[in-house]
């Protein structure tokens, strides 16, 4: 039922996933102080020598000295920092490990990945003739589309793994994968729709502050970290941990999918959360860091491009519905009445919002152009609307019929409206329609089942769905969504309108003195 839905998703939502007190086992973690470098927490898999109590200086001097040297470069900078590889005498042998470290408070958090003797000296060679490579192709996508399916390709290939989906947010935090690239082991997701519960809030709110993240192996053991608190009684907060371990009902959804390894990269437009590059593998499989770094540099690099294209097409449109509106005003101006000068140029007034009809309404008089719902129709609306407490100078909505039930009537006609109120004291209305676009949408699993209960019974366990088999969903009701350069040339055409009446008002006042 819908309640219980959302009192699950909620529960969800308060997963408090930063500080989860474990890391993933694929590297070890130590908490230090930032001026002695005292160890103070150690994730139980860290070599014996590195005891909570002792000096990182007498327990492992070559880290150390990477940690000495990181703390004097960037003392002030936040966040994960990528900072060397390192060669230690762990006990059991020489270990070559990528390092990352950041601060905490008071604290500097060192994580350590192992890897191969041989990938050890891997630095700006592989980065650099990627990078460059990258930029070279993106010059030549013609399409937002194109852009997405580069960064997917080449993402895939920098990290080897099966699968790379570029994942988009919608207003609801639903999300779409608009691009792919696979080797074919893992199924196509393209197009297909995930519901907002399959990323909780918190993730993404940690998502947009952490870019990375990496799942190795969905079948890990947690490893704790001990003592449990820092030296000032608070579980360390993980944010920016690259070891972190993740929320064990993402890893079960993993799981239901068929992968045993994911990876995502936040991709950030203006500072939100715009979508994620989201990759998966069939088989347990690690990127080091320095591969994840470069998916990240790429990610970003990807994302000002898409800004930029995002920002061009919208500018090219404010200039188009720009012309329209000087030429409407200059109608206006013409005539004896504002709405003459609407009426006799229908063209015009459709195109400045790219509307199928529309309609000039005041209390006694309703005038139509185009494909509009009839002239009682709009009576009823014009009253809802005229009610309203939040009597806002615009009204938008591309699924009338949720606001206004009576619009189902009329929905194959006006199931958009985009309304500017012209006069508050005569109540009129500058109305425009857009018809029904009835659209099936590919989910990815049936979103309705999203979350759900303990089969034991348990209160405190939830589960995501088994099965992410497509599942259809006819939409109806709804139109094309009104863009902002539409809703904006809207609220300027009001504007001019009442600047007109303003006038005309004036003039008559002067005349009569
Ligand atoms: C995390 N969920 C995530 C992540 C992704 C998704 C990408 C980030 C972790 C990662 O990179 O693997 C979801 N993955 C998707 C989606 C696609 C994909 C939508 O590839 C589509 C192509 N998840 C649920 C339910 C809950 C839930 C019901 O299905 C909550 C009860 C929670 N998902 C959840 C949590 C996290 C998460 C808590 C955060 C994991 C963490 O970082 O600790």
């Amino acid at each position: 039922s819908g309640a219980a839905q959302r009192l699950d998703v909620t529960a969800c939502d308060r997963e408090p996933i930063h500080i989860v007190g474990s890391v993933q086992p694929h590297g070890f973690l130590l908490g230090l102080d930032a001026r002695s470098l005292a160890i103070v927490q150690a994730s139980a898999n860290a070599p014996a020598a590195a005891a909570v109590g002792t000096i990182l200086d007498a327990a492992l001097p070559d880290l150390a000295a990477v940690v000495r040297h990181h703390l004097a470069a960037a003392e002030t900078q936040d966040g994960a920092l990528y900072l060397r590889t390192v060669t230690l005498e762990t006990g059991s042998g020489r270990q070559a490990y990528e390092v990352a470290a950041h601060r905490v408070d008071d604290l500097v958090v060192v994580e350590l990945e192992e890897i191969d003797a041989a990938a050890a000296d891997i630095g700006v060679d592989l980065l650099t003739p990627r990078l460059r490579a990258f930029v070279e192709r993106l010059h030549t996508a013609r399409t937002v589309e194109d852009l997405c399916r580069f960064v997917a390709e080449d993402i895939r290939q920098i990290t080897g793994l099966d699968r790379a989906l570029v994942y988009r947010f919608d207003r609801d935090w639903h999300g779409t994968v608009l691009a792919e690239a696979g080797n074919g082991v893992l199924p196509s997701y393209l197009d297909l729709r995930f519901p907002a519960s399959d990323i909780p809030v918190q993730a993404r709110e940690l998502y947009r502050r952490n870019r990375l993240r990496i799942i190795p192996d969905a079948g890990y053991v947690p490893v704790p970290i001990r003592p449990a608190t820092t030296p000032s009684g608070r579980p360390l907060d993980l944010s920016q941990s690259v070891l972190r371990s993740v929320s064990p009902v993402h890893v079960e959804y993993m799981r239901n999918m068929g992968t045993m390894a994911s990876m995502s990269v936040s991709i950030l437009v203006d500072g939100a959360l715009w979508g994620l590059i989201s990759c998966h593998n069939r088989a347990p499989k690690r990127v080091p860091l320095q591969a994840r770094n470069a998916c990240d540099v790429l990610t970003q690099i990807f994302a000002l491009q898409l800004s930029a294209r995002e920002r061009g097409a919208q500018s090219e449109r404010r200039l188009a519905l720009g012309a329209v509106q000087a030429r409407l005003l200059g109608f206006m101006a013409e005539e004896d009445s504002f709405v003459d000068g609407l009426l006799n140029h229908p063209d015009d007034v459709l195109a400045l919002v790219d509307a199928t009809g529309a309609a000039v309404v005041t209390a006694d008089r309703c005038r139509l152009l185009g494909a509009t719902p009839t002239e009682r129709e709009i009576r009823g609306l014009y009253r809802w609307l005229s009610a309203r407490e939040e009597a806002e100078e615009v009204f938008v909505s591309e699924a009338l019929s949720e606001a206004f039930p009576a619009a189902a009537a009329f929905a194959g006609r006006a199931s958009g409206l985009l309304a500017v109120s012209v006069s508050k004291k005569y109540a009129s209305y500058i109305l425009w329609f857009r018809p029904e676009v009835v659209r099936t949408v590919k989910w990815g699993g049936n979103p309705v089942k999203a979350v759900e209960p303990d089969p034991d019974g348990g209160p405190d366990r939830l589960h995501p769905r088994k099965s992410f088999e497509i599942w259809k969903e006819t939409v109806k009701g709804r139109s094309l969504p009104w863009s902002d350069p539409e809703v904006e040339a809207a609220k300027d055409l009001r504007a001019s309108v009442l600047g007109i009446v303003l006038r005309r008002a004036e003039e008559l006042a002067a005349m009569s003195e």
